[in-house]
């Protein structure tokens, strides 16, 4: 493993080759380069990576893609493949390879399977497997025993027909990815403002005057943000970054496509870093409220929007007394943040006639997190930056349709409404009792209530908290059953019986009977757009999600029922009919997804609209949390690196943060080193410290970085063995992957 000093900037030339570099090796470079013209234009495929939206057609430049785009296409449009002759190890013999290189065995071909008896995967025809995933769910005491797990790669079409073959099944056991990721976000929006969405579309960063990025590294998890960053900051926009790390992905970005960066050395982004202590932007945002307020009583009248507040809001009074209430000494010690910075960035605030406050995991993954979110929207609504053009909320999604799942019924808690607009529909009575999310899974899991886990897409086993716990409680299951598209870690926890059904990438062309088809995804900003593969597809045997559900279904429910199966697997278009029909704002649905851009999905909030809570956005009063530590413990945030897709490992490089050829390194502030009587570049062991009992992750290199006091970084997910799953977000229940505690010590000898 080598160590640099972190980057200066973010993209440049690095980019450039490292984008070539992964596309020679997976995809051949003129195959890989030729498929990415088609990535993220009319008429091709939605980049699988992240959820953040295309520019409108007519500003969409011909190569809108980024340097984790092309890894993410690299990996999924591989030559290799993971062949049952290939596979033909037992699982013990596989669990011995790292991600890496479980993911680099290439695309999976052939349905397999993994029986009570044996000790491998082997290949099965369709038929068999759909029939054992029939017959094992029929047999169950109750569909409640069924789990069926969601990750956020998976399209409107297929997560709309999951949805509903799990209700007419008889449950509402749909956890998904979103549980662990933008949950929180979901439930602090919904409660204040009456939707669980971002507010702001693309075209609002043209008009923000400052932007705050909050516990999110988009250099790289959503480097087209970027693009968008740097449009912003050459029209005199101001951003600021709130996070314990100084990402150098927001401290200036050159253009890999724009040859102007690439000779002139970039654009500078965050004009302003502040360290913010691990948790602490509560404390942060509420410093920043505080001194808004006070801002109002030196020049009363002149800096709130009183109109806003006085006709469009409640809480205003309640808030005011709290805050004012406050003590700054408290603010200043839990967010860690000096008095003057925290001036500057209000006074950014105050200056700016436009803002947008955006934020990801950073913000997402506390105890507190739903506070923390009502907290930023608590400060938006005082100068009325909501409903206006150039100002709002953007939670900054993940998954490339994890959002368009939940609008499509992908929820464990369905809303009558909803569960209504279904059964009329389709002629039936949904289940009403609500479903476990992800942690409850695995509680459910281990409980022995839960007996068949179904996974569309996603690696359930490395994602989750506790990872050895999840061991445990996938191999209690009777049959677990994964939609992948790669072998990964999950996979090789089977339960008595297993199977690994193979299917279709986003960029791979989807033939069914009904002729060529296209799927939707709906990104970050609710636009709902057809997206449609170009490659063809990895294996023949290989079958597209939402005719893997289909089957499914069939198997399981037989012929006859409300649902013509093969039907809506032949022909997606009768899929979309159905969710137009059940869900708002799709109208014209078929159409206006194929129209360039496709459309945006309505949001009450964009529109000033509260009606979904009561007609008026709500401010809300909310108690610091104290957190700190007793010494020699710290507070550890799980990271993704430059090189990984969640749980997939691209390679081992962490290139912005200067690490290269290893992932089990863990970031610490020098003194705290020094500190803890520990030396740089020593191997240490990680405790982590719970109501639950302790856990323990062995073997990284202690690696001294620009941190605050108290604070630690490591990636996930090699470190989710020491998430505890009984720590999760109040109100939301997403596990707290940002705030493990933790200690360090010398590393134990190994044999
Ligand atoms: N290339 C690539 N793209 C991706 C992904 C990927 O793995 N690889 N994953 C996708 C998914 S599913 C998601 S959800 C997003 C994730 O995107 P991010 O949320 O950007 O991902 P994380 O690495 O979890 O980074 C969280 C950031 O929050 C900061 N942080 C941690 N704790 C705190 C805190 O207490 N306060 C503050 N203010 N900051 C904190 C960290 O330093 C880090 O910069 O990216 C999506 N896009
Ligand atoms: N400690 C810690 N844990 C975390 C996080 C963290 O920050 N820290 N982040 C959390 C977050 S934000 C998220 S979103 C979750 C992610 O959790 P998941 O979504 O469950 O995990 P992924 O790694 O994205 O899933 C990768 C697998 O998806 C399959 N796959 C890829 N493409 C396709 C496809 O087109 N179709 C199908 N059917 N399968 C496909 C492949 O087999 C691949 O191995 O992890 C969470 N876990
Ligand atoms: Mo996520």
């Amino acid at each position: 493993m080598k160590v640099k000093a972190p980057k200066k900037k973010a993209g440049g030339g690095g980019a450039i080759s490292s984008t070539a570099r992964s596309l020679r090796r997976e995809t051949g470079l003129w195959r890989g380069g030729k498929t990415l013209l088609k990535m993220n234009q009319q008429g091709g495929f939605d980049c699988p990576g992240c959820a953040w939206p295309e520019p409108s057609p007519d500003h969409r430049p011909r190569l809108e893609f980024c340097e984790n785009g092309a890894k993410a296409l690299a990996e999924e449009a591989t030559r290799a493949r993971a062949t049952p002759e290939l596979l033909d190890r037992s699982i013990d013999e596989l669990r011995r390879l790292s991600d890496y290189e479980l993911g680099h065995l290439g695309r999976l071909t052939q349905p397999m399977v993994k029986r009570a008896d044996d000790d491998r995967y082997r290949a099965i025809e369709w038929d068999d497997a759909l029939a054992l995933i029939g017959d094992t769910l029929r047999r169950l005491d109750s569909p409640d025993q069924a789990v069926f797990y969601t990750s956020g790669r998976t399209s409107n079409e297929a997560a709309f027909l999951y949805q509903l073959f799990g209700r007419l099944y008889g449950t509402n056991n749909f956890p998904d990815c979103s549980n662990m990721c933008h949950e929180s976000s979901g439930v602090g929006l919904s409660q204040v403002i009456g939707v669980g969405k971002g507010t702001v579309s693309l075209e609002d960063f043209d008009h923000a005057d400052a932007i705050f990025v909050i516990g999110q590294n988009p250099g790289t998890n959503h480097p087209r943000m970027l693009t968008t960053l740097r449009e912003a900051a050459r029209r005199g926009c101001t951003i600021v970054s709130i996070n314990p790390l100084r990402e150098p992905g927001l401290v200036k970005f050159s253009h890999p496509q724009k040859v102007r960066d690439l000779v002139g050395g970039g654009t500078a982004l965050a004009r302003e870093f502040l360290q913010v202590r691990v948790g602490g932007d509560l404390a942060l945002l509420q410093a920043m409220v505080k001194e808004v307020l006070e801002a109002e009583e030196a020049r009363p009248g002149e800096i709130l929007d009183h109109a806003f507040i006085r006709e469009q809001t409640t809480g205003f009074d309640e808030l005011a007394a709290a805050i004012g209430a406050t003590d700054w000494g408290l603010l200043l010690d839990e967010s860690g943040i000096s008095r003057d910075a925290i001036r500057r960035a209000a006074e950014i605030y105050i200056g700016a006639d436009r803002v947008i406050v955006c934020w990801a995991m950073g913000i997402t993954q506390h105890k507190h997190s739903v506070a923390t979110i009502q907290e930023v929207a608590n400060l938006l609504l005082l100068r009325g930056n909501m409903g206006r053009q150039g100002a709002g909320a953007c939670p900054v999604r993940g998954h490339s349709n994890v959002q368009g799942d939940r609008t499509v019924g992908i929820d464990h808690r369905p809303k009558d409404a909803f569960l209504d607009a279904l059964g009329a529909a389709v002629g039936f009575e949904p289940p009403r009792q609500h479903g476990v999310d992800s942690v409850g899974a695995i509680d459910a899991m281990l409980d022995g209530s839960a007996r068949v886990f179904v996974s569309m897409g996603g690696n359930f086993y490395s994602a989750s908290p506790d990872t050895d716990a999840v061991g445990r409680a996938l191999e209690s299951l009777r049959l677990t059953v994964h939609v992948s598209t790669k072998l990964n870690r999950a996979h090789l926890y089977p339960g008595e019986a297993s199977l690994i059904l193979p299917c279709l990438g986003r960029s791979e062309r989807d033939e069914q009977a009904g002729g060529p088809q296209f799927v939707t995804v709906e990104d970050s900003m609710s636009m709902v757009h057809a997206s449609q593969g170009a490659l063809p597809p990895a294996s023949p045997h290989l079958r597209s999600e939402p005719a893997i559900v289909c089957g499914i279904a069939r198997a399981t429910l037989g012929e006859g029922g409300p649902i013509d199966w093969e039907a809506m697997a032949g022909d997606y278009a009768g899929v979309r009919s159905l969710i137009e029909t059940v869900v708002p704002g799709f109208d014209g649905y078929e159409v206006r997804a194929q129209q360039p851009g496709g459309f945006q999905l309505p949001n009450g909030a964009r529109d000033r609209d509260f009606t979904a809570v009561g007609g008026r956005a709500k401010f809300t009063v909310h108690e610091v949390p104290r957190l700190a530590l007793p010494a020699g413990q710290l507070r550890l945030m799980t990271l993704r690196s430059h090189d990984q897709y969640n749980t997939t490992i691209y390679g081992l490089d962490d290139r912005y943060r200067g690490v290269y050829g290893g992932r089990r390194v863990i970031f610490v502030n020098p003194e705290e080193i020094t500190a803890l009587g520990l030396e740089p570049r020593q191997l240490v062991d990680l405790t982590s410290i719970a109501d639950d009992g302790e856990r323990v992750a062995r073997g990284f290199t202690l690696l001294p970085y620009d941190l605050p006091r108290g604070a630690a970084g490591a990636y996930f997910p090699e470190d989710n063995v020491l998430v505890p799953r009984s720590s999760v977000a109040d109100g939301s229940r997403t596990p707290t992957s940002k705030s493990i505690v933790i200690r360090i010590s010398p590393a134990a000898p190994t044999e």
